[in-house]
């Protein structure tokens, strides 16, 4: 892993409808994420918290809420991850709802042939207008990423798509619409639902999904999103699922990744610390950051 990380803040509650999420990149700086990596002597520069428009009244209908607030944050965002990369620095985003996967993404795979990614997440986040049930485009940005959604949001950065379905892995799904059902078959996309993980042990899950990213992919993008964890563990989500991943099943992921040195940027959302029990869900991801950058190999 790169020495230099660079961390982005993105204040981002509008790609879903339970406000406090876009204080997810407070949380996670209180919760002493930058002292953590510091110990693991990382040089890492806070950049802070792009600006997010926020309109004076939140639309809470329609079929893609908030649309162009959460374009313009996303263009934003794509820009700085950009420069971030090209200055050789390791792209550490902290959302902030999942919507922002889209700008992390435009600016991240320009850099890459075939970008692999890593979805950790109780549900698929591949769903487009006609199939999103709720109209939240933190349930689209894997399906944005693929090229298939509104024009306006595949083609931020200009240019799409951002990722090849053969390169992506779900792990943890147990929340899918029929829409992402349908797209994950016709698209052939790598899941590891809980039964798979039930079955297989997180152990085995890991071993062959780092094998399969690292014959087909020259860079994989963790995007780590908190309800891919039991609501038990953190329980600071705004779509919570029951049945999740462990803590323990989540260090171990994140350690083997960690030993395996594919992860080439990361991000962390979905953290909303008004749900939250004493900012306990925010304290988790530090400590999954920890794993993730090397805590146990030092
Ligand atoms: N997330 N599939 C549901 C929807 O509204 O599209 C839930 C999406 C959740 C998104 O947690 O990032
Ligand atoms: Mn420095
Ligand atoms: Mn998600
Ligand atoms: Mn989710």
């Amino acid at each position: 892993m790169k020495n230099k990380i660079s961390l982005i803040g993105v204040p981002m509650d509008l790609g879903q409808s339970r406000r406090g999420v876009d204080m997810g990149p407070s949380a996670i700086r209180y919760a002493g994420a930058i002292e953590r990596l510091q110990t693991l002597e990382y040089d890492i520069h806070d950049l802070g918290d792009i600006p997010i428009n926020r309109p004076g009244k939140i639309e809470d209908d329609g079929k893609l809420k908030n649309l162009e607030q959460v374009i313009e944050a996303n263009e934003t965002l794509a820009k700085m991850v950009d420069e971030e990369i090209q200055k050789g620095a390791f792209p550490l985003i902290l959302g902030g709802d999942h919507s922002i996967a889209i700008g992390s993404l435009a600016g991240i795979s320009k850099h890459y042939k075939n970008l692999g990614v890593i979805w950790y997440d109780a549900h698929g986040d591949l769903n487009t207008s006609e199939t999103s049930p709720s109209g939240n485009i933190h349930g689209m940005p894997l399906a944005v990423s693929l090229g298939l959604g509104h024009e306006k949001l595949t083609n931020l950065y200009n240019y799409t798509p951002k990722v090849k379905p053969e390169n992506i892995v779900i792990i943890g799904a147990r929340s899918l619409d029929p829409g992402e059902r349908e797209l994950i078959r016709e698209k052939g996309i790598k899941v590891y639902t809980m039964h798979e993980i039930d079955r297989m042990g997180m152990s085995a899950v890991m071993e062959e999904t780092i094998s399969y990213l690292r014959e087909r992919t020259d860079g994989v993008h963790l995007s780590l999103d908190l309800d891919g964890l039991d609501p038990t563990e953190a329980p600071g989500v705004g779509t919570p699922v029951l049945g999740g991943m462990t803590y323990r099943e989540s260090h171990l992921a994140m350690e083997m990744l960690s030993e395996s040195d594919i992860i080439t940027s990361l991000e962390v959302v979905e953290v909303n610390p008004i749900l939250d029990e004493k900012n306990k869900t925010a304290t988790l991801a530090v400590g999954l950051m920890g794993s993730l950058f090397g805590e146990k190999l030092k």
